[in-house]
């Protein structure tokens, strides 16, 4: 369906339709239209807009990616079908690997979701089929990590999953960096960093923080890291959401 541009809700429109065709081609999960729509409720309450709290938390996650010897971008079915050409051009500016893990874990879905990263310039893709090791204390399909990948990595980026694994890296010692919009999940509760944004305006804020700080100095890359309170931040998230209701 064509969505006329003056359509006053094009670019929600426009995003619904990404999920419906990544549906269609069978690697987006069911389920994922409704964390869309749970995501979109507090896009909304946001004003669909990156907020100054999300800039700040965009800001300390690319300089702690810049910082790490061995980051990994985790996708799911949601972030390839919304931005696939932006992971894999952040994964390159920041030097992370790519890995697939997925809750509603079929080795389709995964072949499929390779397939579209492959089509949009990724050069290696982790996360598909057997060489696997367990993450303790995950018993579902998402406790799967790639021993060159999540398994191995010192910070991993979690786009859209509200769940228990960013508990069980954080317990492994790693970095977890959030890309969720509801500031109330259990991931949010967890991550090192939380930036409560819409993947389709965090990643490409991102690329551009990569370009701008990728020849930085470390000492000034840390300031940054040491200076942000992800608590304090995601309180002043929540009040933002309160006060604009
Ligand atoms: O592809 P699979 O099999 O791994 O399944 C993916 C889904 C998304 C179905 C699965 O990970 C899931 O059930 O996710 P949850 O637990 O519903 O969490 C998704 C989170 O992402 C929710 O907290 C939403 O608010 C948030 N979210 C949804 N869309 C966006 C988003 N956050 C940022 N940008 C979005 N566009």
């Amino acid at each position: 369906m064509k969505i006329p541009k003056s359509h006053p809700r094009y670019e929600s429109l426009v995003q619904r339709h990404l999920l419906l065709d990544g549906l269609k081609r069978g690697y987006v999960a069911e389920a994922g239209l409704i964390a869309h729509g749970r995501g979109e409720a507090f896009d909304y309450l946001l004003g669909e807009r990156t907020i100054k709290e999300a800039k700040n938390a965009e800001r300390a996650a690319v300089a702690m990616l810049l910082l790490s010897e061995n980051p990994v971008i985790s996708v799911n079915g949601n972030t390839i079908a919304l931005t696939p050409e932006g992971i894999v051009e952040f994964a390159r500016l920041i030097n992370a690997k790519i890995e697939i893990n997925l809750f509603y874990r079929t080795l389709k879905r995964e072949r499929l979701i390779k397939e579209v990263l492959l089509e949009n310039g990724a050069e290696e893709v982790l996360g598909v089929g057997k060489d696997f090791r367990r993450i303790p204390g995950i018993d579902s399909e998402r406790g799967r990590a790639d021993p060159r990948g999540i398994w191995s990595a010192d910070t991993v980026l979690v786009p859209l999953e509200d769940g228990d694994r960013t508990e069980a890296l954080i317990k492994m010692g790693k970095n977890v960096i959030a890309i969720d919009l509801n500031p109330l999940s259990r991931t949010s509760e967890y991550a090192t960093i939380t930036i409560v944004d819409n993947i389709v305006r965090a990643i490409p804020n991102m690329i551009k923080l990569a370009k701008e700080m990728e020849d930085w100095e470390r000492e000034r890359l840390e300031r940054i890291t040491e200076n942000f309170d992800e608590k304090k931040n995601l309180k002043e998230i929540i009040l933002r959401m309160r006060k604009g209701l």
